[in-house]
C-alpha cells in the first residue's frame, strides 16, 4: 500500500515525481480498479466491496487487478488500507492522471468524484469543471487505455434524480414514479452536469471519434445508475440538497436540534448506502448483453420529511427536529421526482431494494448509529 501525494505540487517537486513516475516504457504496468472521489461517503463502502471481492479472488488463487484511489485530500488511514495506492490531488489534473498510469493500467473506472447539488448553485461554473471536466478526462484516459492494452474499460459513472426536472410541484405530483427517459430537464448545475456525463458516457462507448480514421469500437462500457437521497450510518453528508434525511438522523442520535431545511410534505425517493454499494457492485458484474441501457433508476423507499421525521422519533423520541423550510432549497427538491421506477434495473441486472423505511432505521441505520455515538 504506498501513498502518492500529489496536490498542489510545484514545478520542482512535480519534476521530482516525474522521475521516477514516467510511463515505463515497455515495461509492464500493474492492472488497476480506479477511484475517484474515494475519500467521500460512497467511496469508503465501495473500497471495502472492491477489498472484499479482491480478497475473495486471491484467495481462489486468482489475480486481481491493484486497487487505486484518488482524491482532493488524503484518504483517511481507514480507507487507505483498503487500496493499493492512493493519490491525492484533482481529477482536472492531466499530470496527476498521467503520472497515475505510469504505474498502472486501468481496466476499470468508478468516478465518484464531484461537487453536489447545493454547493454547486453557489459556483456552478466551477461545478461544471469539475463535474463534466473531470468526467471528461477520465473519459478520454478510459479511451486511450482500451487502446492501450485493446480491452474496454468499464467505467461505473453515478448519476442522480437530479438528473430529473419536474416543473412544479403540481407537475411532481402528477408524474408519480418517473422513467429513465422522461422529465430531463434539470434546475441544478449539478443536474445538468449529471445529464451531461450521462451522454458523455454514451457517446464515448458508441461514438468516440466517429470520422477518425483510427478511431477504435466501443472503448468504454459505461455504466450508471441514478442514485436518489442515500443514507449512511457512518457519514453526514455536505452540500447536497436530499442531505436533510440524514442530517435528521444523525442530529436526533446525537441529542441535538435539527431545523429541517424542507417542508414536511417534501418528498424524494432514499436508499441506504450499503444498498447503494451493492446496487454498484451488481451493475458492474451484470453481463454486458443483459443491459438495455446505459443509465438506471433504482430507489428503496420515499417517504415525505414528515414520514422521515416519525420514523426517526420511534427510535429517538427525544428528537428536538423542526421545520424551517429554505425557499430555495426547497424548490430543488420539489423538481426531482417523488419516485423512481426502477423496474428496468430490477428486470437487466437484478436491483431489488434490501430494505424499506421501517427495516432501514432497525435493521441498519440505528443499530449502526447508535454504536457510533453511543458506543452501545
Ligand atoms: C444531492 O443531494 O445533491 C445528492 C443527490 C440527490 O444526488 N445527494
Amino acid at each position: 500500500m504506498y501513498h502518492v501525494a500529489m496536490a498542489a505540487m510545484d514545478d520542482e517537486s512535480m519534476g521530482t515525481t516525474a522521475s521516477t513516475a514516467t510511463r515505463q516504457q515497455g515495461a509492464s504496468r500493474n492492472g488497476a480498479i480506479l477511484v475517484t472521489g474515494a475519500g467521500g461517503e460512497m467511496g469508503h463502502g465501495l473500497l471495502q466491496a472492491l477489498a472484499e471481492d479482491k480478497a475473495a479472488r486471491e484467495a481462489r488463487g486468482e489475480s486481481s487487478p491493484a486497487i487505486v484511489a484518488i482524491d482532493l485530500r488524503d484518504l483517511p488511514a481507514d480507507h487507505r488500507k483498503l487500496c493499493d495506492e492512493s493519490f491525492t490531488g484533482d481529477v482536472c489534473d492531466a499530470r496527476l492522471l498521467e503520472r497515475m498510469l505510469s504505474s498502472f493500467e486501468v481496466g476499470e473506472i468508478y468516478h465518484l468524484a464531484a461537487l453536489l447539488s447545493t454547493r454547486s448553485e453557489f459556483v456552478p461554473e466551477t461545478a461544471h469543471s469539475v463535474n463534466v471536466g473531470g468526467t471528461l478526462n477520465l473519459l478520454r484516459l478510459a479511451a486511450e487505455e482500451s487502446r492501450t492494452h485493446g480491452s474496454a474499460v468499464r467505467f461505473f459513472f453515478p448519476s442522480s434524480i437530479a438528473a430529473y426536472g419536474l416543473r412544479d410541484l403540481e407537475s411532481k405530483r402528477a408524474a408519480g414514479a418517473v422513467a429513465e427517459d422522461s422529465f430531463l430537464h434539470p434546475h441544478t448545475m449539478y443536474g445538468c452536469n449529471k445529464v451531461s456525463g450521462e451522454n458523455l458516457g454514451h457517446y464515448y462507448e458508441n461514438h468516440y471519434r466517429k470520422l477518425a480514421s483510427d478511431r477504435i469500437e466501443r472503448p468504454i462500457d459505461f455504466r450508471s445508475i441514478r442514485f436518489p437521497g442515500i443514507i449512511s450510518a457512518d457519514t453526514v453528508p455536505s452540500g447536497g440538497t436530499s442531505d436533510y434525511g440524514p442530517e435528521m438522523l444523525h442530529a436526533a442520535a446525537r441529542g441535538e436540534a435539527y431545523a429541517c431545511f424542507v417542508r414536511p410534505d417534501a418528498r424524494i425517493p432514499f436508499m441506504t448506502m450499503p444498498e447503494a454499494v451493492e446496487a454498484i457492485r451488481r451493475i458492474m458484474s451484470a453481463p454486458k448483453d443483459r443491459l438495455s441501457r446505459n443509465v438506471y433508476n433504482v430507489q428503496s423507499f420515499n417517504p415525505s420529511a414528515e414520514e422521515f421525521l416519525a420514523e426517526v422519533r420511534k427510535h429517538f423520541p427525544q428528537a428536538d427536529t423542526g421545520f424551517v423550510p429554505d425557499e430555495a432549497r426547497q424548490a430543488i427538491v420539489d423538481s426531482w421526482p417523488e419516485a423512481c421506477d426502477d423496474a428496468a434495473a430490477a428486470r437487466d441486472w437484478g436491483w431489488r431494494p434490501e430494505y424499506d423505511l421501517q427495516s432501514a432505521f432497525s435493521e441498519y441505520l440505528v443499530p449502526r448509529i447508535r454504536e457510533r455515538y453511543e458506543g452501545s
